[in-house]
């Protein structure tokens, strides 16, 4: 018992916060996707390309492309006439143009599928797909109104949805074959 008990008191405090910070911190922090960039510039994308989280997790978009500035731009009415390719009544997201090293943070409260963009670059595929929970909330990936005025080279750049709740994360290496290889696997 006096053991037990100068045990307790000689760890204080700091051993209390050991044992429960890890899981307070682990769900503050935000999952990051790379926005990346060729050397010569003409290829650009996000890694991971696919992602899947939980309602009330946040995703971080940092540009680590020297060369560029990239957006995370969700695909939704409101943000420069695109279609809606993300869950109804629920807010979207616009990074605005981050330089290189910057980033920005958005949290996801609503269980569906989220298509977003990079808006110089979309017509050079470089879109990218999050899965939020398990609810498969995608009426517009069923009806295929998503898909309205999105470039060929975008929409072939989507990942599956089944891949990504497979495997958590889809990448692309940057190559331009690995590219066209991951389009088609999972599309
Ligand atoms: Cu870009």
């Amino acid at each position: 018992m006096n053991i037990t008990r100068r045990h307790l008191i000689g760890l204080g405090g700091g051993a209390a916060a050991l044992l429960t910070m890890p899981a307070i911190i682990r769900a503050a922090e935000p999952f990051d996707i790379v926005m990346q960039g060729g050397k010569n510039g003409g290829h650009v994308w996000f890694d991971p390309i696919g992602l899947h989280i939980q309602p009330g997790d946040s995703v971080r978009w940092i540009n680590m492309d020297k060369g560029n500035s990239h957006t995370a731009t969700a695909y939704h009415p409101s943000l420069f006439d695109h279609p809606r390719r993300m869950p109804r009544n629920t807010k979207p997201w616009d990074s605005d143009y981050l330089l290189p090293g910057e980033s920005f943070v958005f949290t996801f409260s609503k269980p569906g599928i989220y298509d977003y963009y990079c808006i110089p670059h979309e017509a050079a595929g470089m879109v990218g797909r999050i899965v939020v929970g398990s609810a498969r909330n995608a009426d517009w990936l069923r009806s295929g109104t998503g898909d309205k005025g999105v470039p060929e080279a975008a929409l072939n750049m989507f990942p599956g949805i089944d891949a990504i709740l497979g495997m958590g994360r889809v990448s692309i290496d940057g190559t331009e074959t690995q590219q066209g290889g991951a389009a088609h696997a999972h599309s």
